[in-house]
């Protein structure tokens, strides 16, 4: 990927909300790789940690994760990776591509990702499955959901066939930590994921940032 001369922020204070989801793990994962310093405020989903004022005042969704930097407040987990990686990925060569055809690229499967495979397929299923006391028993949209992932994780393998380390070819991206975090989650579920998956899985999951980041998302429930 090209270099770029990275957008000048002044101002570090920079914290990140929200633990324990693989949005989170997102930001979490691209701070770590970008070796940026930040707050963690590990607040929960479902605890009532995102209901308060405080908290609401920053993020109206009530959802985590939350990017605080200064006075700049980012929701959206693939916004929070593409803005640090945008702002501070050109020193390591992980900023997003902008040559347009490049970018489409990215942003493809970047989009992939968040609509495909994490809001289409992977939410629908953990709202009807885990969370079917809140959701509803959906038997019939979970199985299609549950379909749906496997239809599109072998879509991706056709693209990763020509042996590519990464999604974007020989480099890793943000594209690489949207997908990642959404095979590991459709893993939890038990979703079978074609070989060339599992040994693109390998190969990501361990980066020293994935694997500290990964440990920093744990919430330990109290003893
Ligand atoms: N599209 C959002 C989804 C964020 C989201 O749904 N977060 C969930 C946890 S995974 C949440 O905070 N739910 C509110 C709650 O549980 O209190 C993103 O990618 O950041």
């Amino acid at each position: 990927m090209e270099n770029r001369t990275p957008v000048n922020i002044v101002s570090t204070n920079r914290i990140l909300w929200g633990v324990g989801t693989s949005r989170t793990l997102r930001a979490l994962w691209t701070l770590l790789e970008l070796d940026l310093p930040f707050e963690h405020q590990r607040i929960t989903s479902r605890s009532g940690e995102t209901l308060t004022p405080e908290y609401t005042q920053l993020n109206p969704s009530q959802k985590i994760p939350t990017l605080q930097e200064g006075d700049f407040i980012l929701a959206e987990s693939a916004a929070i990776v593409n803005y640090l990686l945008t702002t501070h990925g050109a020193a390591k060569n992980l900023a997003p591509p902008s040559e347009p055809r490049l970018r489409a690229r990215y942003d493809q499967w970047c989009f992939f990702c968040m609509m495909e495979l994490d809001a289409n397929t992977l939410y629908v299923i953990r709202k009807h499955d885990d969370l079917h006391k809140l959701y509803g028993e959906a038997p019939h949209a979970l199985q299609a959901a549950r379909d749906g992932f496997a239809r599109q994780a072998n879509a991706a393998a056709q693209r990763l066939a020509d042996g590519r380390p990464y999604v974007l070819g020989e480099n890793f991206s943000g594209a690489d930590i949207l997908f990642t975090t959404c095979l590991t989650g459709a893993i939890r579920r038990d979703i079978a994921l074609p070989e060339t998956l599992h040994e693109y899985l390998k190969r990501i999951t361990a980066r020293a940032a994935y694997q500290s980041a990964a440990q920093r998302n744990q919430v330990v429930a109290p003893k």
